[in-house]
């Protein structure tokens, strides 16, 4: 059987080389990238460099059993119309189905093991280029637009050149269904511990006005007013936000609202004698101070008033989805030292791109716990389910019947107890 490596500094050319040469008969399996020309390793280009095998008349050797001919370049009075190289594969495999043709067995075994060589080959070496398919260019367009990180799009991207052949690479529906699942699978959704003893303590942090006083009123309505349709549990809310006028004010007045009880605190040993206090309250929910990424120190400094809260309490991340993908990832290093346990991605309403949150999370191993998508409390906040990033990817064609059935249902109970 004869293979066949062409090279040419663009797809295009590269393809009608093969074509040149050996017609229809050649079935490119896989392509790469290389550097090509110049001197003494200077001045090369990108390239991109392209194998196969070429095939026979296996009409031929079904019914005349011969040794196959010697491969000559494509006559250009073929008297028979080109038959794809999936169409001849089938054939072949009907009739070896029937175990009478040895000779078929061989070749078709020769053509796996030249195939697997050579995208074994192919998967080792490629990279990422301007000599890339057409298809995986327009994938990465599509995740640049959303601005998904560049780790995370690269990553995309070797998984497609591994997995996907030429052939494959045709069916621009198909690929972008698959990275769109692949891109579903990457989003991890935190699953709450159940919970043990009383009480409950959960604190949110996270970077100035990303709305963290808001969510915190959103959880209290949640859990301490049976909004959701579940027996209301007992709710106190704590602010350590004391200090700047209008913050309090802010969340006395939801609590006011809501009727749940609020006490603001100034130091650990305030916020240490309220926990104490409330031993047999269900849930306390702590609102915080806003606090710029880089600002360490105090930073450092509220993590220390919050250790009064014991090791049991859960911290939470609040993340804006309209922070861009390279400032996410820095807000979720810097605020490593609070052990957040989840992300509560907030004003998913104002912007229709998430490939920065989904990526920035995946690159970190985070999961999220929380969406909040407007100003209305308790109405705007659910529960985080794949379905949701997924339908807003812009540039991708979102069959949402599919991602549905790939991702099912979202958990409907808030807060799991374990009596
Ligand atoms: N569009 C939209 N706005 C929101 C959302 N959540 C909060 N906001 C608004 O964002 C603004 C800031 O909200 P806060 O809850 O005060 O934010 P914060 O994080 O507590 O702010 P600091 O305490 O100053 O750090 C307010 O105008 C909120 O109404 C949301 O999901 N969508
Ligand atoms: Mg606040």
């Amino acid at each position: 059987m004869e293979q066949f490596t062409e090279r040419a500094y663009t797809y295009s050319d590269c393809v009608e080389k093969i074509r040149k040469q050996y017609g229809n008969r050649a079935n490119i399996l896989v392509h790469k990238t290389v550097r090509m020309g110049g001197i003494l390793g200077l001045f090369s280009r990108e390239g991109v460099e392209m194998s196969g095998v070429v095939s026979y008349d296996f009409g031929r050797i079904s019914s005349e059993r011969e040794a196959p001919p010697r491969v000559e370049p494509a006559p250009r009075t073929d008297p028979r119309p080109p038959m794809d190289f999936e169409t001849e594969k089938k054939r072949i495999l009907a009739s070896v189905g029937s175990k009478t043709d040895p000779t078929l067995q061989l070749v078709l075994n020769e053509v796996r093991t030249i195939k697997e060589q050579i995208r074994t080959g192919n998967a080792a070496s490629s990279s990422a280029s301007g000599a890339d398919h057409p298809s995986i260019i327009r994938i990465r367009e599509i995740l640049n637009q959303n601005d998904f990180t560049p780790h995370y799009t690269e990553n995309i991207m070797d998984r497609i050149r591994k997995e996907f052949s030429l052939e494959d690479l045709e069916n621009f529906d198909a690929l972008q269904d698959t990275v769109v699942e692949w891109i579903g699978e990457s989003i991890r959704l935190y699953k709450e511990e159940k919970l043990r003893r009383r009480p409950r303590i959960m604190a949110l942090v996270g970077p100035t006005g990303v709305g963290k006083t808001t969510t915190i009123a959103k959880l209290a309505a949640i859990y301490g007013t049976g909004f959701t349709g579940r027996s209301p549990l007992s709710v106190r809310l704590v602010t350590i936000d004391n200090y700047r006028i209008g913050a309090s004010y802010q969340i006395e007045k939801y609590g006011d609202i809501m009727e749940i009880p609020v006490s603001g605190i100034k130091n650990y040993r305030e916020l240490e004698q309220v926990i104490a206090l409330n031993g047999s309250t269900d849930l306390i929910l702590i609102d915080t101070i806003g606090k710029s990424p880089r600002a360490a120190v105090e930073l450092a400094e509220m993590k220390q008033l919050l250790d009064a809260c014991g090791s049991s309490a859960e911290f939470h991340l609040a993340v804006a989805a309209t922070t861009k993908s390279s400032d996410i990832l820095e807000i979720l290093m810097r605020y490593e030292p609070f052990g957040y346990r989840s992300v509560i991605v907030t004003k998913m309403d104002e912007t229709l791109r998430l490939g920065n949150v989904i990526s920035a999370l995946s690159d970190r191993s985070k999961s999220v716990s929380f969406i909040t998508e407007g100003q209305q409390v308790p109405k705007d906040i659910q529960k985080a389910d794949v379905v949701r990033f997924l339908i807003n990817l812009e540039g991708f064609k979102i069959n949402r019947a599919k991602i549905e059935e790939q991702f099912p249902g979202k958990e409907k109970d808030y807060i799991q107890w374990s009596e």
